[in-house]
């Protein structure tokens, strides 16, 4: 595509510089000298918006027109970060905004640090959705995106002298620019109540008297796809919300005195459950799934119905993929809608049910595998339970004939057993495709967690590794790289990064390795400015200390950023920084590397051991900082409230990724494909998507692998062969660290003493009938201390260091979603790309044209 003009451009400033000043004066009766940094940013996004418009509708159109099947993704988490930069970007109007910034007076930077992102989500699993989006926009494959519209997000972090405070997270104090309430497209989800047989229709399908009523209300975002010319799509990111129905509001309850009750339905979508564990037996949030399923499934039904005469071509058109097992009760709920209201013969409406539905599984963990007590879930969705009772039964029925005389298999796989339902049996089954995150994961699925369901169904497991999208965590995120990297091989890897491969041709050269140091310390003072700022520790009653790191850009940043959780082993890196320290006192005038060691993360709240971990590292930091010999050579900082906006500033500096998880744990891991993409070296263990970041980067390029393999893992835990005590008493170096959790060395005082013993005690001792050191820290200690040696004299040789960066870099073309999406499209989907009619595009933007004649394009 031609370059615009610079006509073009002033034009276009022009433009929109008016319709900034028309929102400011008819929106907030401001003109612009007087505007705050709010009505400012506001008023700048609802102009942007306009043209957003354009491509939404005409990408809804077209799809609508060409009547495409279309995949409708359920997730119950979502972190899509900050739109308007990613906006601007994907709009390409960076030199237009450029230009309306000068003319109004305004800077980018504020701009765009104004908006506050939504922490719909957890960790990996709600930013992978997120990525999803932006990869089907891009793709411009036909999508719908469903979510909650939780009033509150992931919990504000604090940290308060090493203790991790939970702050409710206030995300619509000011208004939204970019979600759109759709009053018409609400619909009324139905719970609880008394099921009675109905007529005409299967068994199991029953009628609901007297149930609980509850409207959703979808609010609607943009996700706007990248194209190098205008033609992007716009998927819709459709999330539910129950708070502005004011019938949810149980007026009779109110009027027998059971407020608590009355107000339930109303706030079912207030909080969003901050725990990436086992949450078992919370009602509220068994609604929230439910309100999830059942309120899109309406909407899907609603979507196809406006071009279908009848629900024969269903199992065509539709394409629903669940987000781990949060939306599966949508296997039930589908199986009801089709045999209640559509009048299909069960057996049918299975084959549907089972052709449209994916599942994505994320954990290893057995134990974090949703289950939900029988009596809950039947007195919360008595028909659905109904159904599932039946599915089970054929089920059961089934494996009865094909394994006779095997209950203990039938039990094992039933969806019903033990008083619970099993909400991954129930995905398995009600699926075509299951998939895990990545080879090695679905690998382990096939072999442990799931091996009797992939025994009866082997073509039904397919592995599908994750990505990231390149384009906000590269191109968006660091854009000096960006442009370092576009010099050199053009920008086409924009749209489609396995031509990043082509980066390699310049790993060797001299004067690239030099310019990507220099990006590279560019990133790490731009995060040193914000560590020293905003990002200062707090002292006891939560007032921010003065900063406290000695060292500068030359110091090699190691960086773990991540949910703490104990598998992740945070705890295994704060073990070797006390070990640094002890060495440093030790031996204060040998000639070492400095670093400047960097965590973020929350813990759940509930988590005390994760939270133990976090006090653990403030101990250490405190200590180190504040040591006038060591902190010439070690700085430790824990970044409070880690979030995407967060982990753009963060990811971009790093010299080092830890991905240190017990190998086996983690189920893929998508942080360790940003740093590799934004150059840092990854300190890793033989897990999750690593091992296939290590094939594809190769191993001459991929220096620092460490740690016992999983099949060593889960040959100690079967045999219950590993000593935890005996490593500890056989290395010294490692005695005196684990010694230092246990005698006061750390701790300022008694709670703190109190709190780091029980880590000594949770690697040395066995508790409540578990093992000593669950996640083999004492294990893989001596391998990460000597890769953490090597990572030292490596750094020492800055060229040498930055032509593996540069290899590490081009070797991600794999790690886009955007390969990812195309496999979830050609494995389990069988979708394809629907590109933007032109004629309607064009039509759209002339009504455009037409109702405002000042635009130019
Ligand atoms: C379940 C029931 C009740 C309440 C909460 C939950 C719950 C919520 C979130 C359970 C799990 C999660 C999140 C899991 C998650 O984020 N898993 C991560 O998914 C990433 C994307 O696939 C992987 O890269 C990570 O390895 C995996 O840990």
């Amino acid at each position: 595509m031609n370059e615009p003009t610079q006509d073009i451009l002033e034009a276009e400033s022009d433009v929109l510089v008016r319709k900034i000043k028309h929102y400011l004066i008819t929106i907030f009766g401001r003109v612009l000298e007087e505007a705050d940094a709010d009505e400012y940013y506001l008023a700048f996004c609802y102009a942007m918006r306009e043209k957003i418009m354009i491509n939404w509708q005409a990408t809804a159109e077209t799809w609508l027109t060409r009547d495409v099947r279309t995949v409708y993704y359920l997730s119950m988490e979502y972190l899509p970060g900050r739109f308007l930069n990613n906006n601007i970007m994907n709009l390409k109007n960076q030199e237009v905004v450029g230009r309306v910034l000068k003319k109004t007076g305004r800077a980018l930077h504020d701009l765009v640090s104004h908006e506050y992102e939504p922490n719909l989500g957890n960790g990996g699993l709600g930013r992978l959705a997120s990525c999803f989006m932006d990869s089907l926009a891009t793709l411009k494959m036909p999508a719908r995106g469903y979510g909650l519209r939780y009033q509150y997000g992931l919990f504000e972090q604090q940290i308060w002298d090493g203790v991790q405070i939970e702050k409710p997270d206030l995300w619509l104090r000011t208004e939204n620019p970019w979600e759109f309430r759709r009053d018409l497209r609400k619909l009324m989800v139905k719970l609880c109540g008394t099921p009675i047989r109905s007529p005409n229709v299967p068994e199991e399908v029953y009628d609901l008297v007297d149930p609980e009523e509850v409207w959703a209300m979808p609010y609607d975002i943009p996700i706007l796809g990248y194209s190098p010319t205008n033609d992007f799509a716009v998927v819709t990111l459709r999330l539910w919300s129950t708070k502005e129905s004011p019938r949810n509001f149980q007026l009779q309850r109110y009027n027998a005195g059971r407020l608590d009750q009355a107000a339930e339905n109303t706030t079912l979508t207030d909080v969003l459950y901050p725990s990436d564990v086992h949450e078992t037996g919370r009602r509220i949030r068994l609604k929230q799934e439910f309100l999830l399923a059942s309120a899109s499934l309406q909407d899907i039904f609603r979507y196809y119905f406006s071009r279908n005469k009848d629900i024969s071509a269903f199992g065509d058109k539709v394409r629903i993929q669940i987000n781990d097992t949060h939306p599966a009760v949508l296997i039930a709920e589908l199986m009801r809608m089709l045999t209640k209201h559509f009048n299909v013969a069960w057996k049918q409406a299975w084959e549907i049910t089972q052709n449209c539905t994916g599942y994505t599984n994320h954990t290893l963990m057995t134990e974090a595998l949703e289950a939900w007590d029988q009596n809950l879930f039947r007195y919360l969705l008595p028909r659905q339970y109904k159904i599932i009772e039946r599915i089970n039964l054929d089920f059961c029925t089934m494996l009865r004939t094909k394994y006779p005389n095997d209950e203990d298999r039938v039990r094992r796989m039933s969806v019903l057993e033990n008083g619970q339902v099993r909400m991954a049996n129930l995905s398995i089954i009600g699926s075509h495709k299951v998939n895990g995150v990545a080879e090695l994961h679905t690998e382990i699925l096939k072999a442990r967690a799931f091996r009797e369901f992939y025994e009866l169904y082997p073509d039904r497991f397919v592995n599908i590794t994750n990505g990231v999208t390149h384009r906000r965590w590269l191109r968006n995120a660091n854009p000096d790289l960006a442009s370092f990297i576009s010099k050199r091989i053009g920008t086409g890897w924009i749209q489609d990064f396995s031509q990043i491969s082509r980066l390699a041709e310049f790993a060797a050269d001299e004067e690239s390795q030099k310019q990507f140091l220099e990006v590279k310390r560019a990133c790490k003072s731009h995060l040193l400015d914000f560590l020293n700022d905003e990002g200062r520790p707090r002292d006891a009653v939560g007032k921010q200390l003065p900063a406290n790191l000695k060292l500068d850009t030359s110091a090699l940043f190691d960086i773990q950023v991540k949910r703490v959780h104990e598998y992740k082993r945070q705890l295994l890196k704060a073990l070797h920084l006390i070990v640094r320290y002890q060495e440093i006192l030790e031996n204060p005038f040998v000639a070492r590397a400095k670093r400047l060691v960097i965590f973020s993360g929350k813990a759940a709240a509930s988590y005390e051991m994760a939270k133990t971990i976090i006090r653990l590292i403030s101990c250490i930091d405190k200590k180190v900082n504040n040591d006038p010999v060591a902190n010439q050579l070690l700085n430790v900082a824990y970044v409070e409230n880690y979030f995407v906006s967060r982990a753009e500033i963060i990811i971009p500096a790093a010299d080092v990724s830890e991905q240190i998880s017990t190998a086996g744990m983690e189920a893929s891991g998508t942080g360790n494909m940003k740093f590799s993409m934004n150059g840092a070296l990854t300190v890793g263990t033989e897990d999750g998507a690593n091992v296939e970041m290590r094939q594809a980067i190769t191993d001459a390029w991929w220096p620092f692998r460490f740690g016992a393999s999983s099949e060593e893992i889960t040959d100690m835990r079967t045999k219950n062969s590993y000593r935890a005590w005996d490593l500890y008493t056989g290395n010294s170096r490692l005695k005196r660290a684990v010694d230092a959790l246990r005698y006061r060395t750390l701790a300022t005082h008694d709670i703190e003493h109190q709190s780091l013993s029980a880590l000594y005690y949770s690697l040395l001792e066995s508790s409540w009938g578990s093992q000593p050191d669950r996640y083999f820290v004492l294990k893989d200690f001596d391998s990460y201390y000597t890769v953490q040696k090597r990572v030292e004299a490596l750094y020492q040789m800055p060229l040498k260091w930055a032509e593996y960066a540069i290899h590490n870099i081009a070797g991600m073309g794999k790690f886009s979603t955007d390969r990812a999406i195309s496999e979830y499209s050609n494995k389990i989907w069988d979708l394809t790309s629907a590109p933007l009619d032109p004629e309607i595009l064009e039509r759209v933007r002339a009504a455009y044209r037409e109702s405002d004649p000042t635009v130019v394009q």
